[in-house]
């Protein structure tokens, strides 16, 4: 499968084509609604999302419910456009209008694209920038996660996130048992965490960053379950399932961080403290005693869960200014912006949990896959059949 994403943060709507999802898959616009509002809830999110209610409009490639085989198209609209229309519209302005249409971007956020952008792509406004790195695109990634979710729960396949840390405060549990625990135990939470009494001292953290004009960042954990083990290879490096993980985690917003498993621990602790034992079991087949690889083995799943660790850097959209250079007088400034988030390290859980997932299920399609769900399905069971007994 492939997929893109189009849209900006105050454009009309985002939008995403998935191309290579195979046929006879029940799929409706609930399955997506259901995860783009768990994107939009949790502790910390600034006035944007009392704007938005994210809602996808299925356009192609889905019919009576079921998938067709043909690219999916998925659409949500951004409501805030109605009030950026002259702003953001794709007609030609005329000179005199520019001033007073285009709020123009002169001056550059310290740690966002801004500056990047402009010089690359020569924007004198960097509006042109900050509107499409703007994490208002993981509106999209999330749409697309959950078509990826919805196939694999055809084969068992679970997949869910939560948070371990947000700022300094840390979960006592330090991982998760199974991605239903952490759906069933996390869902009511505010900040997405399974340690109800590390819950209020996250949004005290969250509450204190917010009154000093600050941000603050923070760990989650994505737990897939029921994956068989031979998902992705070692034969090559860019065939390695753990590495298109690490790659897809490090491109959501503001992410800077990956671990697979005990990831960096395992470099401070002796091998016989890292590796996890082989066992086998008749009915269960060859599984490992623990799991501090995280579900990876040679780039390959190995059939225990996996287990990925994303860390989010504090959002760089400052109350408390930063000191930065505007780049019309080369002057410096500091300067304090109108809205944002303190903390969307909630809502992070969502986007990474929609990233696994969707490596997960290429890589499971490029190993079983079919034009349609029941040779996938025969495919898979006998596979499953072939490693048990092996
Ligand atoms: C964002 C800035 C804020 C966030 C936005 C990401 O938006 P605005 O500039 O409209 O206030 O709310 O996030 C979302 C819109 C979203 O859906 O998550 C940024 O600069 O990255």
């Amino acid at each position: 499968m492939r997929f893109l994403t189009a849209g900006e943060s105050h454009g009309p709507e985002l939008t995403a084509i998935i191309e290579g999802v195979p046929s006879q898959i029940p799929l409706t616009k609930e399955d997506i609604n259901e995860h783009l509002a768990r994107r939009q809830k949790g502790y910390g999110r600034g006035r944007r999302m009392q704007i938005e209610t994210d809602q996808v409009t299925i356009t192609s490639g889905v019919r009576h419910g079921k998938t067709t085989g043909a690219p999916i198209t998925l659409h949500i609209e951004n409501k805030d456009w109605k009030h950026w229309q002259k702003v953001m519209g794709p007609e030609p302005i005329s000179e005199e209008e520019e001033k007073d249409v285009k709020r123009q971007i002169a001056r550059p956020r310290p740690g966002h694209a801004d500056l990047n952008g402009a010089l690359k792509y020569r924007h004198r406004d960097m509006r042109n920038v900050l509107e499409r790195s703007s994490a208002r695109e993981t509106t999209a990634r999330v749409a697309v996660g959950a078509v990826a979710q919805v196939i694999l729960r055809q084969f068992g396949i679970d997949v869910a996130g939560h948070v371990l840390e947000i700022g300094n405060i840390k979960s006592s549990v330090e991982s998760a048992d199974s991605a239903a625990s952490i759906k069933e135990k996390t869902e009511q939470s505010e900040v997405r965490c399974l340690d109800t009494n590390a819950e209020e001292k996250m949004k005290q953290a969250i509450d204190d960053a917010k009154k000093d004009g600050d941000s603050i960042g923070g760990v989650v954990e994505v737990l897939a379950d029921h994956v068989p083990p031979g998902l992705g290879s070692h034969v090559h490096y860019d065939r390695k399932l753990d590495a298109k993980i690490a790659q897809a985690v490090l491109s959501i917003n503001a992410f800077k961080g990956v671990e697979i498993g005990i990831g960096f621990e395992a470099a401070r602790l002796n091998g016989s403290r890292v590796h996890d034992e082989i066992a086998y079991d008749e009915a269960a087949g060859y599984y490992r005693k623990s799991n501090r690889l995280g579900g990876f083995e040679g780039g390959m799943t190995t059939g225990m869960p996996v287990v990925v660790h994303g860390a989010m850097k504090p959002i760089p959209t400052l109350y408390k200014p930063l000191q930065s250079v505007d780049i019309e007088t080369k002057e410096p400034f500091s300067a304090s912006i109108e809205r944002s988030d303190c903390c969307a390290v909630p809502a992070a859980a969502v986007v990474c949990e929609a990233a696994v997932a969707w490596e997960i299920a290429n890589e499971f399609l490029e190993k079983f896959g079919a034009d349609t769900l029941p040779d996938i399905k025969k495919h898979y069971e006998m596979y499953l059949d072939e490693v048990r007994s092996f």
